[in-house]
């Protein structure tokens, strides 16, 4: 089948940088999506709740409690107001900072946080590192630590979809580290040349671990390179929830009525660490972190939502509390949750365990029934 052609939309949309809500809280109303005030207060609320959920997860890692954690903490208005675009039987290909996307389409707390904790809720039984969220009801993928790996394998589940027939939609997470990888180009290539449905959201934060995006590429902007691959590139304040829902609406909708891929690069910042093993004051000026502070997404979108009198003091504190007992709970739960059983060892990861597995097995069995504490000396 001869794929079909579009023309690149008219304006510079992938050189400028689409912004609905100033700074004062004030929007463009030609701009503005018009969503229904309890819409708007519930984007604020998960905004509030990725927030909250970042501040408790990094203290739970600096307890030694968990293992890792990769906070999204800046960027919550990208997260949130592309991941409310998407329709419950879409698929989501994260990268690192969008299990806040599963969260706000129902992955349940238990076992997002049994995947921090890897005990017996999290739904790969500890197999996968932590922050590798997979939530198979909800067709959110694991992340792949190779960065880029998601993007032809969600280009490649959206054309399953087009060659389906369903009307499924693809969102493809990515940094803008992501962009500098071959997977990149070859998902990108692909997706102009077969347009299926897929929606290519690169979260540019500024740093790729300590690399700032100015020595990762000498394109003028990252949006601008879908041209080359054919499609529209969408340059979008990533702080600005309201344009990160209005562009993404709009791609999820063209994509789901034929009409090919978008890509969007999401303006934003990485205000903390790469994750919690990083310290990026050896790396960046704190000067930096500072400017962005003042452009927080969740301060812009609050001061709207009071110009409009949606929300109040009053509100914020009450949504903060029962947020802060919702997390509290399940970190309760997920301490008292069982480990995985000692077979999940072998039984997740062969259709038939080899006979070999069975039998080391066999053998670790007592020990682990003594709870870990193995006959005599360690064998190394
Ligand atoms: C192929 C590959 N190279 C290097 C790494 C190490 N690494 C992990 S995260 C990361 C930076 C990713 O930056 P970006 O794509 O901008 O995403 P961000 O962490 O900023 O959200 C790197 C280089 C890796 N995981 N995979
Ligand atoms: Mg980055």
């Amino acid at each position: 089948m001869a794929p079909r052609r579009h023309a690149t939309p008219a304006g510079e949309a992938d050189l400028g940088l689409l912004r609905v809500l100033r700074d004062d809280g004030s929007s463009d109303r030609s701009l503005d999506p018009h969503l229904p005030p309890e819409r708007c207060v519930e984007l604020h609320r998960r905004m509030l709740f990725l927030r909250e959920f970042d501040r408790k997860m990094l203290g739970l890692q600096r307890q030694g409690r968990i293992a890792f954690y990769g906070a999204s903490l800046g960027q919550e208005a990208a997260v949130v107001g592309s991941a409310a675009c998407a329709l419950p039987g879409d698929w989501v290909f994260p990268a690192l900072r969008e299990g806040g996307a599963a969260l706000l389409r129902g992955m349940p707390l238990r076992t997002y946080i049994g995947q921090l904790y890897g005990n017996s809720a999290d739904e790969s039984l500890g197999h996968q590192q932590p922050m590798h969220f997979s939530w198979r009801a909800g067709n959110h993928v694991s992340l792949s630590s190779p960065i880029g790996t998601q993007i032809p394998q969600a280009v490649g589940a959206a054309m399953a979809a087009r060659l389906r027939g369903d009307r499924t939609v693809v969102l493809a997470y990515m940094g803008d580290g992501a962009t500098s990888e071959g997977d990149f180009h070859v998902g990108m290539n692909f997706a102009g040349v077969f347009r299926p449905p897929v929606v290519l959201l690169c979260q540019n934060n500024g740093w790729a671990i300590s690399v700032p995006v100015s020595a990762q590429t000498a394109s003028e902007t990252i949006a601008v390179k879908a041209r080359a691959y054919g499609m529209p590139g969408i340059r979008v304040d990533g702080n600005d929830v309201l344009a990160v829902f209005a562009a993404v609406s709009a791609a999820v909708e063209r994509a789901r009525s034929g009409g090919g891929p978008t890509f969007l690069e999401l303006l934003t910042y990485r205000r903390l660490g790469h994750s919690s093993s990083d310290d990026p004051s050896r790396y960046r000026e704190e000067g930096e972190v500072k400017e962005w502070e003042r452009k927080d997404p969740v301060d812009r979108f609050r001061k709207y939502l009071l110009r409009r009198r949606l929300w109040s003091a009053r509100q914020e504190e009450k949504a903060l509390a029962e947020i802060g007992a919702e997390i509290q709970a399940a970190v309760r739960e997920a301490e008292a949750a069982p480990e995985p059983p000692l077979e999940s060892l072998v039984r997740h990861v062969y259709a038939e365990v080899p006979a070999p597995l069975e039998a080391q097995l066999d053998e670790v069995r007592p020990a682990f029934r003594a709870g870990g504490k193995a006959e005599g000396a360690f064998p190394l």
